[in-house]
């Protein structure tokens, strides 16, 4: 029998406007993987958010790849899945890579808002048509050349910022944008680089009204973060070490974080992101969607996901000349003068792909079968 199911990857090599640095390095361009979907007549887009060094998570666009042409293309073109929970369920044999899992999963969802006519935002059951933003400003050469380009953030209209830091580049950092800025929302993010032991040089930060601290220490390591989170009035986020619905209930059993940052990327989709969103919610604990300098594809899922009523704080989306100077889908994401941006409401993740582009930034491409 013909498969009526076909897969295309392409692995991608996006240039960035500006070089971007946290605590993990220093990156000129941004890899990923999109996912093609096509069946029925219909075609979904995914994005596997993986990037080609694993500085921030284990995963690369290479182990995506690997796992992607060994074991979830065969296995979804054995079933021939309709369904985000059916997806999950057989791909449940294959251990963690929660964000190979997730590209196939958007592309799921895109193929559903398109075949039944409605946007992703209402497929997970979001309510806002814009969502509140902000952005994640990289470590810069010295203090006063960070309050330069915040600054110049702020003047683009973005009234929340996330400083990136780092063990030796933390306070001075934060003492000198609180100076520039007395009453901006912002807040830090360690992306893992700090110990209980030199976290202890963070207590400074407890005096500058910031909304949370990022995820200071390693990301299989909730019980430091417990303990860190007591010496601290400011709450802890929790980013790196939230893998999964069960890791986001023992961090709040264990109270390691007060507020939890979803990317639907980190933990294996969608249906997961709602899933930790729904507990949260529950306990009255608020959260907020990172990001992953995502192209058009993964931006659009972020802001339908963003829309669900406990994402109470700003999230890292910022409008797509932040990131690129030219991206793969036709939509490019602007920010309203409210610091918002509007999520897609034509079908699935309503974007559509610019396959010129698309073209000009692969680097590696297959389709099965
Ligand atoms: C975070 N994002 O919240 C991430 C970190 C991050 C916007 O700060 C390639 C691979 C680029 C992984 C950029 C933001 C990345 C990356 C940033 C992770 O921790
Ligand atoms: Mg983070």
């Amino acid at each position: 029998m013909q498969p009526t199911h076909q897969f295309t990857l392409y692995h991608l090599r996006m240039p960035l406007q500006a070089p971007f640095e946290t605590s993990f390095g220093r990156i000129h361009a941004r890899e990923c993987i999109l996912i093609e979907w096509r069946a029925d007549g219909l075609t979904g887009w995914g994005e596997c958010v993986a990037d080609r060094d694993p500085g921030y998570a284990y995963e690369t666009t290479g182990t995506a790849w690997h796992i992607y042409t060994e074991f979830i293309l065969p296995a979804l073109l054995e079933a021939e899945i309709n369904d985000p929970a059916d997806l999950q369920r057989r791909l449940a044999h294959i251990k963690g890579h929660q964000m190979a899992k997730a590209g196939v999963e958007m592309a799921l969802w895109d193929r559903i808002g398109k075949a039944s006519g409605q946007p992703l935002r209402a497929l997970l059951g979001g309510e806002r048509t814009r969502v509140p933003v902000g952005v994640s400003v990289g470590l810069q050469a010295s203090p006063q050349e960070l309050v330069r380009v915040v600054e110049a953030y702020v003047s683009q209209g973005y009234r929340r910022v996330k400083l990136k830091i780092k063990p030796g580049r933390d306070i001075g950092e934060v003492e000198a944008v609180r100076a520039r800025f007395p009453d901006l929302p912002l807040q830090v993010d360690a992306n893992s680089a700090y110990t209980l032991e030199t976290a202890a040089a963070l207590r400074p930060l407890d005096d500058f009204n910031l909304l949370l601290i990022e995820q200071p220490l390693a990301e299989d390591d909730l019980w430091d973060h417990s303990r860190l989170q007591r010496q601290f009035r400011t709450p802890l986020c929790l980013d790196e070490s939230i893998t999964g619905v069960r890791q986001a209930r023992q961090a709040l059993e264990m109270q390691a974080c007060r507020v939890i940052n979803i990317k639907q990327g980190r933990v294996g989709g969608l249906l997961n992101a709602r899933r930790i969103h729904d507990l949260c919610q529950q306990q009255d604990v608020p959260v907020w969607c990172g990001g992953m300098l995502e192209t058009g594809v993964g931006r659009a899922a972020n802001l339908a996901l963003a829309s669900l009523p406990n994402f109470r704080l700003p999230g890292d989306i910022s409008a797509t000349a932040r990131y690129y100077a030219r991206d793969i889908t036709h939509e490019v994401f602007t920010l309203n003068p409210d610091s918002t941006i509007d999520v897609p409401d034509r079908p699935g993740l309503g974007v559509t792909i610019d396959r010129e582009a698309l073209e000009r930034f692969t680097i590696r491409k297959a389709t099965f079968p």
